[in-house]
């Protein structure tokens, strides 16, 4: 009995140590238990619990909640340090030769949840509903975004397209603007076309400047790119001009109920009779995006485009078709941007390219770089890297055919049929497709097409 009490009582003292011993551990450095407790268990907390204004700490002095709320200030602090080093990291590792994600297709067997899937859909297969009208007359328009001062150029263009396409089709036409068409503007060119007119008011909600540009820099971007002579380096104008077109013209309500557009500048130029549906070509071939000219952007005003696009490529790279047309736009992989680009005053293209959520979330990925401001984007290079990313190489066409002129650049036919049959009133030899400045030969190279007979000549 007493050494079975004894056992006891040892137990007893065993236990009271231990719990001594755990208290002596917890007990606080500066004396003050509640203090550590708390400290204790803001390690368990989420790192953004709110130690101000919990019910958990009503207890506590207020001393001891400003000493936690500075510790966890600090925290915070040290967080953001880190996600920054991390984010320059990240930056530092998609400059350096990063392999890109590869281009394989999106399986869609994956076992994703459905909203997740519907927003990563392909791009193909977000537009493959408007092919469907296949063999019908297509929702298509002409767009021009258009100032009151450009009437006259806009005339000229306007007479172009109906001389040598629009009488036989009427299509309509959709003039946007940032500011009112004047009624002259509107009566003029109500005149001139064969369908019918809509004007635009662009919402001033897209063309401005989003809250989180600093205007201050983007001004002195502007300065320093004007010393250095780069075109259109000083224009405000151009720069909510080129985000306007890469992001916003095809969200503008008058479009809605077409499929496709045909963007046409004042003073343009066609050379050559088209005979054909260029829309319904479009629609029944399965392509989604034409272009007449090729070219290289200046440098100076994309420093940092690729670089953006490599990133959210990384981040979607769903995204990104199979059979694209990366060879276009890059000739090592897509390490570096060759410039090359489809120049965005002509395009014949289906808008559900750019309603896409690829394109969207790209669209947005960009713009929140504030680059359309701080350098120069312009939506030429930002549309063609997308459609040559996103699309199936096949699916892009070169209209060859199409004489086209836009100051200072022309495409003539070089097929001695097409420029006869079309009656063409241009100079072959002022063709520009394989002028080295333009992007023919990467064109074709990564079509895999034959490139016309003496092409070479024009290579200078
Ligand atoms: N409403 C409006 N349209 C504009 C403005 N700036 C340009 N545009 C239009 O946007 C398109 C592209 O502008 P352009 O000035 O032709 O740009 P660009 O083709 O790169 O340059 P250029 O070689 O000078 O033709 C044209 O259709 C212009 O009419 C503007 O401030 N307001
Ligand atoms: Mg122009």
């Amino acid at each position: 009995m007493a050494v079975f009490l004894s056992k006891r009582l040892l137990r007893l003292v065993v236990l009271v140590g231990v719990c001594l011993g755990i208290l002596a551990v917890m007990s606080p450095r500066g004396g003050d238990q509640s203090g550590t407790t708390q400290s204790y268990l803001s390690n368990m907390m989420p790192s953004n619990f709110d130690f101000s204004g919990s019910k958990l700490w009503g207890s506590q002095s207020n001393e001891n909640v400003s000493e936690e709320k500075e510790r966890y200030e600090a925290e915070k602090e040290k967080e953001k340090e880190q996600a920054k080093s991390e984010d320059s990291k990240e930056s530092e590792e998609s400059e350096s030769l990063h392999k890109l994600p590869s281009t394989e297709p999106y399986d869609e067997s994956k076992t994703e949840s459905p909203s997740s899937l519907e927003e990563r859909n392909l791009v193909w297969e977000y537009m493959k509903p408007s092919y469907k009208n296949k063999g019908s007359r297509p929702k298509a328009c002409f767009v021009s975004l258009v100032r009151n001062e450009e009437l006259h150029n806009m005339l000229e263009s306007i007479a172009q397209v109906e001389k040598k396409f629009n009488k036989k089709f009427h299509y309509p036409w959709v003039f946007m603007n940032e500011k009112k068409f004047t009624d002259e503007f509107k009566r003029e060119v109500s005149q001139a076309t064969s369908g019918e007119v809509e004007f635009v008011l662009i919402p001033e909600e897209y063309w401005s400047y989003p809250d989180y540009i600093d205007q201050n820099l983007a001004a002195d971007e502007r300065r320093k790119m004007d010393a250095d002579g780069v075109v259109y380096g000083e224009s405000e104008s151009y720069r909510h001009m080129c985000r306007f077109q890469s992001g916003f013209f095809w969200q503008q309500e008058a479009l809605d109920k077409y499929d496709w557009y045909w963007r046409v500048e004042p003073g343009i130029k066609l050379y050559c009779n088209i005979n054909y549906d260029v829309f319904q070509w479009m629609q029944d071939n399965e392509k989604a995006y034409g272009f007449t000219i090729t070219i290289h952007e200046y440098m100076r005003t994309i420093e940092s485009l690729w670089n953006t696009v490599r990133k959210w490529w990384k981040k979607n790279p769903e995204y990104i078709a199979k059979d694209n047309l990366l060879e276009f736009i890059s000739e090592d992989k897509g390490e570096s941007y060759n410039l090359c680009h489809f120049w965005s005053n002509f395009e014949v293209a289906n808008l559900n390219l750019w309603r896409s959520p690829a394109y969207r979330d790209y669209f947005k990925y960009l713009d929140d770089t504030g680059n359309f401001f701080y350098e120069r984007w312009g939506d030429a290079p930002v549309h063609s890297i997308a459609a040559s990313l996103f699309l199936p190489k096949d699916s892009i066409h070169y209209f060859s055919d199409i004489g086209y002129n836009h100051i200072p650049y022309d495409n003539c036919p070089l097929d001695k049929n097409v420029f006869k049959e079309n009656e063409c009133e241009c100079n072959p030899d002022n063709d520009f497709t394989f002028h080295s400045y333009a992007c023919g030969v990467q064109y074709y190279n990564s079509q895999g097409l034959t490139k016309p007979n003496g092409w070479e000549k024009y290579n200078n």
